[in-house]
Parts: C-alpha cells; structure tokens; sequence
C-alpha cells in the first residue's frame, strides 16, 4: 500500500471535532487525496454498529461484545474504505482507530492486550502510520464534554473508567514513541492546533 493512515485519539472532551476538521484542511493543503473516516462507523454496517454500541439503552452489553463490535465495524471500514485508499494512494485520518480499542476496552473495560492484539492481526490487519493524542487530565475532559449535552453509553462511565483509559493511551505511546506524537489538550485551543500543526508537518517531512 503507498498512502498512509493518520489517526486521532484522545479521551473525552479533548478537542477531536475540532482536530480533525484542521488536520483534514492541513492533509489536503498538500495536494494529496485525503479521505476522512470516523470510528466506530464509517461505511453504512458500522454506523448501525455504532448506534448500537453507543445506544445509553443497552447498559448491560458485556465487554466482550463491545470489543467485538467494535472490530467488526473496523473490520467492515478496513476492507471497504480504508485498504483500497490506500491503495491507491490516499492520506486517510481517521477519528479514532484500533488504539482506541486498546486504551477503552483493554483499559478502561479490563480485556486482556494480548486478546485485542490477535484481532488487530486477524480482523484489521492494517496500523496506523502516525498516531496523535490529545492528552488531558480526565476531569478537565469530563467538564468540557458533559457541557455538550445527552451523554451516550459509554460516555456516561464512572471517573475511574476514563482515568484507565488515559493510562491506557499513555502505555500505549511509551511502548511506541515513534507512532506516536502526544499534545498537551489541556492548553488553549489556538496552542492545540499549532502543536498538531507541527506534529503534522513533521511526519511529512520525515517522509514526504
Ligand atoms: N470507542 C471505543 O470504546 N472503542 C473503540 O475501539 C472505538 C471507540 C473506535 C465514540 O467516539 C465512542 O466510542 C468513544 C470511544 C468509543 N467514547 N466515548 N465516550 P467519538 O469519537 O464519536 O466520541 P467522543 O470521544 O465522545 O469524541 P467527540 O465527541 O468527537 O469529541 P471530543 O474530543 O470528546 O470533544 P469535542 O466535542 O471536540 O470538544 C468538547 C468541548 O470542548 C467542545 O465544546 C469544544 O469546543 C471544547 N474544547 C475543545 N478543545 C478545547 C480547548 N483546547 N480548550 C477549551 N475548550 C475546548
């Protein structure tokens, strides 16, 4: 494959709408195909699965069953969407991908790594060629997302959920520091988008 896949990560409240609207602007600048996607979802069999795995009224779906959707929606995007942009030489941004599953379902739910790993390997196949994370204290994320309105399932978790899931994210970027480029989200929006910026431009300079 010659394109590349850039991903967004972060916990809740961190900025990722607003991220991914000037990386999206920043990637086509460059005069690339760029191709924006969005996890879970993305092709029409992983919107269905995103309603169901975000609906507030199925509190009691089971970790396993979470995880598993959210790879068979992963699944679905990989082979329609994602590969063949590739393919052809695409720059695709996706809105989270399959670190997520790792920091919210291995961190936060309790699911063995290894576990999330073989369905890495087997269902998805792909990694992504930069990662960046928008890092925050979990009670300054919680404060800005809770003013946003209805919360959904798993927005609605308990603080210490999202206080693993961040520690998830974190071991994840020390286990591989060369994917990975953290930005502080705690600062002022206009500091946030300057760091991405540079993140940005540093990975394509490193490989035009
Ligand atoms: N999930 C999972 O569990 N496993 C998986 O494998 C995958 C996903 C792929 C859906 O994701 C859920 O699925 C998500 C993880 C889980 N769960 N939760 N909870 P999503 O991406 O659709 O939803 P989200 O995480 O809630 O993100 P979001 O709504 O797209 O964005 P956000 O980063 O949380 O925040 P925002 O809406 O961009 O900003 C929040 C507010 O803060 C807003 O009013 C902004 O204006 C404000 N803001 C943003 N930046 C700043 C700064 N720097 N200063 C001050 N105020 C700011």
């Amino acid at each position: 494959m010659t394109g590349r896949l850039i991903t967004l990560e972060g916990g809740e409240g961190a900025g990722k709408s607003t991220a991914m609207a000037f990386l999206a602007g920043r990637i086509a600048a460059r005069g690339v195909e760029l191709l924006q996607v969005r996890e879970p979802g993305g092709t029409e069999a992983g919107e269905a699965i995103r309603r169901v795995v975000l609906n507030p009224g199925h509190a009691g779906l089971c970790a396993e069953t979470e995880l598993l959707l959210m790879f068979a929606a992963r699944a679905q995007l990989v082979r329609e969407v994602i590969g063949p942009a590739l393919a052809r030489g695409a720059v695709v941004l996706s809105d989270r991908f399959t670190d997520a599953s790792f920091a919210y379902q291995g961190g936060g739910r309790g699911i063995d790594a290894g576990r999330i790993a073989e369905l890495e390997r087997w269902a998805c196949g792909i990694r992504p060629d930069l990662t960046l994370l928008l890092d925050l204290p979990v009670d300054q994320g919680l404060a800005r997302a809770r003013g946003r309105g209805p919360t959904d399932r798993i927005e609605a978790e308990r603080t210490e959920f999202f206080e693993r899931v961040r520690a998830a994210y974190r071991q994840r970027t020390a286990q591989e520091p060369a994917r990975w480029r953290v930005i502080d989200a705690s600062r002022p929006l206009d500091e946030v988008l300057v760091a991405l910026g540079t993140a940005l431009d540093a990975h394509f300079e490193a490989r035009p």
